[in-house]
């Protein structure tokens, strides 16, 4: 008996299954999407109640202009010295990024994952904070730890997996872990880091400290529970943490409407929770900035949480793994209307005559020449294929517990005495 017998004169059920715009081989028209002027967005007090500035969770928070003036009243005001030295970081971790995607195409490395135009969003957030403020990142925040000045050899040891990976290869590669850097360990395991940022800011305030958490997630891992128990907790005890989400449009090869794109703004999350809301122009490292010091403002005069969700694209695939031409229009990233962020900060600097063609290529050769030279420095310690000894087989046993169980301690007697009988 057909399910809906008797009930003939209602129309069946059916559901909306979202549907990218634009797929491989066709043209990209961005004219629907609505991008409000630079400097055009308010910037309410400090200790404003999230629910009076509920608009700015809809709107685009902008700084740069189209002719790369700073506008309005997010603009940072910041020194020529320290633009220049963001430019530089951005552009240090696309050449990082360019270098470690050739050096898994050479097999020296099984795994990469570029940020290739997301780079403002963690060079701003390292700017933006304090050095001792812990950063919980999702796989894309590799700016935080070149910002930091972390060395650039210690995260290729990690990548090599090889002798001098502190992790001992049991981490996938770039899920760096650097505790001096106030960087957490990066999980594979999607969103994770959201609940765990929220209770190192309740702990951070409950010990009466001072310091601020921060924490980043991709659009498609919104749709994770741990996202929605994350900012429950950080609603309830306002929690000294600011909680990105970067909406690089796309998870993989599934579009930003599978997480709920089409409905509303990711940043629009914040509003249901009662937890500052603001969305912001992700390519546009002055209005990253500027966000990202607001919330740490409310975050350390106990004003509680902010969301903020950063408006990308993800100019390439999303990992050495994939193969974007597959599922989405090339033109997408060439006709992206809010541009690259090294190009938009460069062109205000020389539009505040502070910078120069000349000066920009020869920062990329040298940027070029310091990343190769500390790829052969980490090659020294192995790569991928030639280290399978990298590290001794017994490790693999090692770090979990302070003390190894029996059960593992028979099985890695075993695993050595079947090596052995192997020839291993
Ligand atoms: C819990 C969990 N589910 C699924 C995956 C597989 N996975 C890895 S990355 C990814 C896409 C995430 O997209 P998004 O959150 O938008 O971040 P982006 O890669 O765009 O930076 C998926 C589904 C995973 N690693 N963990
Ligand atoms: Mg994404």
């Amino acid at each position: 008996m057909a399910q809906n017998e008797g009930r003939r004169n209602l129309r069946s059920l059916e559901l909306h299954v979202p549907e990218p715009k634009f797929r491989p081989g066709d043209s990209v028209d961005y004219s629907d999407l609505v991008i409000p002027p630079a400097g055009s967005a308010p910037r309410p007090d400090i200790d404003a109640r999230p629910d009076s500035f509920h608009e700015l969770a809809y709107s685009l928070v902008r700084v740069l202009d189209e002719k790369g003036n700073a506008v309005g009243p997010w603009a940072p005001r910041l020194a020529p010295d320290l633009l220049r030295e963001m430019l530089r970081n951005m552009a240090l971790t696309r050449a990082f990024d360019e270098r470690m995607f050739r050096a898994q195409r050479q097999g020296k490395t099984s795994f990469y994952m570029k940020c290739t135009g997301e780079e403002a969003v963690a060079v701003a957030a390292a700017y933006a904070l304090d050095r001792d403020d812990m950063c919980f990142p999702a796989y894309r925040q590799q700016g935080l730890l070149i910002s930091r000045g972390w060395s650039l050899v210690d995260m290729m040891n990690q990548i090599y997996s090889n002798k001098g990976d502190r992790l001992k290869g049991k981490q996938l590669p770039i899920m760096y872990s650097v505790k001096d850097a106030g960087f957490f360990s990066i999980s594979g395991n999607l969103t994770t880091q959201y609940p765990q940022a929220v209770g190192w800011a309740m702990a951070s305030a409950a010990k009466g400290d001072t310091r601020i958490a921060a924490t980043w997630c991709g659009e498609g891992s919104t749709a994770e529970g741990d996202f929605h128990s994350a900012c429950t907790f950080a609603s309830v005890y306002r929690a000294p943490v600011i909680l990105n989400v970067v909406n690089n449009q796309w998870a993989i090869s599934s579009f930003s409407g599978f997480a709920g794109a089409e409905s509303t703004t990711f940043a629009a999350r914040a509003v249901g929770y009662g937890i500052a809301g603001l969305r912001v122009d992700g390519n546009d490292i002055l209005a990253v900035y500027a966000a990202t010091e607001w919330a740490a403002e409310r975050a350390r005069t106990n004003q509680g949480p902010t969301l903020i969700e950063h408006f990308t694209y993800r100019a390439e695939g999303h990992s050495t793994s994939d193969d974007p031409s597959q599922y989405r229009s090339a033109d997408e990233s060439s006709e992206w209307p809010l541009g690259d962020p090294i190009a938009r900060l460069k062109q205000h600097l020389v539009a505040l005559g502070e910078w120069d063609e000349e000066r920009h290529a020869a920062m990329d050769l040298e940027l070029a020449e310091t990343v190769k030279a500390a790829a052969k420095e980490s090659e020294k310690n192995g790569i991928l294929g030639h280290g399978l000894n990298n590290h001794p087989f017994e490790s693999m046993f090692e770090d979990v517990f302070e003390e190894m169980p029996w059960h593992l301690r028979e099985q890695c007697a075993q695993m050595l005495e079947e090596q052995k009988a192997a020839g291993l």
